[in-house]
């Protein structure tokens, strides 16, 4: 009797690919299906992977983004071919611009169709290739392993960012050879240590100086230096300023943090910074805040201390570059250097900026004052918690104003900064950490931008809570025009009714009509089991007087 002979159904390029996607830990996978990429979206129904719907493309890429900022995982999203792929193009854009590890994984025409006038076709490679680290089309069934693998490696090593994967469509259905796998991964989480005669200069040099000032940058936010980065400023007596990305790698609280840089105007934090004369800049990213604008004439001195070597540029040219692990680094200094003489100026301006956080606590004026509205936010939300912010006017009263006690607690989109990441991001946010308060604070420009993903939210069950500052205006390009020149055109509007626009997609919206509700109407909202909005009325008339209010501190205190 003849044998019966099961007969093997070989994989296709998208069942590997699934496999890689899950070898490499992939938890989420953001964004909207489209034709071509019918096979990869029927791989993943049986797949570890939960695959996310969104609305929008540009929601999911940011969801990717902020997944890839809390994680050092790197998020995917997940786009069709032509539309589908600008539509990513934004949030790939903002996770690259602030070193956030993603990979975009998008749909194209077949092999067979890209050399002609084809329906939807773009070449996605071309159109990736500068807001990504590496963009790779799939040519061949069998490369898949490989370029999966790379896309991670690549996202998430060096200065983290993003990835693209083009897959055809008719590579995502043939079969791969027998025997094809995900590619093994090497235990690569070594620590690099710097080399001892760079610690031995810095040391030398942090010994030297008059008034060394800290700089912390969003590479020290990723890299888990807390600890040694406290340590650091306590036994050297060293005063230590944040961008607005490494807000909390040192505690708010510890004597020695002197807030953040990075608004516009110099505020107090810059006189701190100005009146260095050794800058020891830890995980500093030029993108974020040039050194054009602290170090224009190149006078201060700089110690790098970073995993990778510096973007040197001509206001940043480092006397020593501490290149290795940051922590290791910090407590090597630590061990070989010693300061007595505390920063005595520091503490004296720090001073200054408390009195005057402190004034607006109890502001009970309306519309609410910004000042009086973040005080209130950092009541609501434990050290933990997170605050997501969008980009505008509001967050560049969080930059100046809200302290973090732990590091990526208050996410800042600030290399790219695109408005609309704050709906996406936070639910993003609460996906990942589910027992935490997620607020996002929003202008109301941003938040129209990707609004469309509360619905996401409701789906998903998620309470996350968008605090809108509603000024009917895109407040910080008002705030500018004001500035350059004394009037403002072509940034008002009328907003819809925040309230209707929460219910119907089944969420939850408040408004506030008086100061003193705020903090109740954030418990309430917190409590619920929907995304929630909070409509607040702000007074933006607070901008230009800031404006004003630090042009008279920099005379008075500039040394
Ligand atoms: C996607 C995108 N478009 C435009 C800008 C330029 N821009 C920066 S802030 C801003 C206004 C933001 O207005 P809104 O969201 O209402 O916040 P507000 O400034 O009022 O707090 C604009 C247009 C940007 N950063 N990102």
């Amino acid at each position: 009797m003849a044998e019966k002979t099961t007969e093997i159904v070989p994989m296709t390029t998208a069942e590997l690919m699934v496999k890689c996607l899950e070898a490499e830990g992939v938890e989420y996978i953001f964004g909207i299906p489209g034709e071509e990429n019918l096979a990869l979206i029927q791989a993943l129904k049986d797949s570890t992977i939960q695959f996310i719907t969104t609305r929008h493309e540009q929601g999911a890429a940011f969801m990717a983004d902020m997944y890839g900022r809390l994680t050092g995982k790197a998020g995917v999203c997940l786009g069709t071919l032509g539309p589908g792929a600008t539509n990513l193009v934004t949030g790939v854009a903002d996770a690259q611009g602030d070193g956030a590890p993603l990979v975009a994984i998008t749909g194209q025409v077949g092999t067979d169709k890209m050399h002609i006038t084809s329906h939807q076709f773009l070449d996605l490679s071309k159109m990736f290739e500068p807001i990504t680290k590496r963009t790779k089309l799939v040519v061949r069934p069998d490369a898949i392993g490989e370029i999966v693998r790379l896309a991670f490696k690549y996202a998430q090593s060096d200065r983290p960012g993003a990835t693209h994967i083009d897959l055809p469509v008719n590579i995502a259905s043939m079969p791969v050879p027998a025997g094809e796998a995900p590619l093994t991964h090497s235990v690569s989480k070594f620590k690099e240590y710097a080399n001892m005669q760079s610690v031995e200069l810095a040391s030398a040099e942090i010994y030297r100086a008059e008034n060394p000032v800290v700089l912390v940058g969003s590479g020290a936010a990723r890299g888990e230096i807390s600890e040694a980065l406290t340590h650091f400023a306590e036994s050297l007596k060293l005063p230590v300023i944040n961008t607005m990305m490494a807000n909390g790698v040192i505690s708010m609280d510890n004597p020695y943090s002197m807030m953040t840089v990075g608004i516009p105007q110099k505020d107090y934090a810059n006189i701190i910074l100005e009146s260095a004369d050794l800058v020891i800049a830890i995980g500093y990213d030029l993108v974020e805040f040039s050194p054009n604008s602290w170090n224009k004439d190149g006078r201060i001195r700089i110690v790098h201390i970073g995993t990778l070597p510096a973007h040197t540029n001509k206001c940043y040219q480092c006397a020593v570059e501490v290149v290795g692990d940051m922590g290791e680094s910090l407590n090597s200094i630590s061990r070989r250097c010693s300061r007595t003489k505390e920063p005595e100026f520091a503490f004296r301006i720090k001073k200054k900026f408390i009195a005057e956080k402190k004034m607006f606590e109890a502001d009970e004026s309306f519309p609410m004052k910004p000042q009086r509205i973040l005080s209130d936010v950092r009541k609501a939300l434990q050290a933990e918690d997170i605050l997501i912010s969008d980009v505008g006017a509001h967050k560049m009263w969080i930059g100046r104003l809200y302290g973090c006690y732990k590091p990526n607690t208050s996410i800042i989109s600030n290399g790219f900064a695109s408005m609309g990441i704050g709906v996406p991001g936070a639910l993003a946010a609460k996906l990942i950490y589910p027992e935490k308060r997620v607020l996002t604070i929003t202008g109301d420009g941003g938040f129209l931008m990707n609004s469309q993903e509360l619905e996401t939210g409701y789906r998903l069950g998620l309470n996350f809570v968008v605090l809108i500052f509603n000024d009917s205006s895109y407040g910080l390009i008002k705030w500018k025009q004001q500035d350059h020149y004394g009037e403002s055109h072509f940034v008002d509007f009328t907003n819809p009714d925040f309230i209707k626009l929460a219910e119907a997609m089944n969420c939850k919206g408040y408004r506030i009509d008086k100061a003193e509700d705020l903090i109740p109407v954030l418990e309430d909202a917190f409590s619920q089991k929907v995304p929630c909005i909070i409509d607040c009325p702000v007074d933006y008339s607070e901008n230009v007087k800031l404006t004003e209010h630090l042009k008279k501190v920099l005379e008075h205190e500039q040394r």
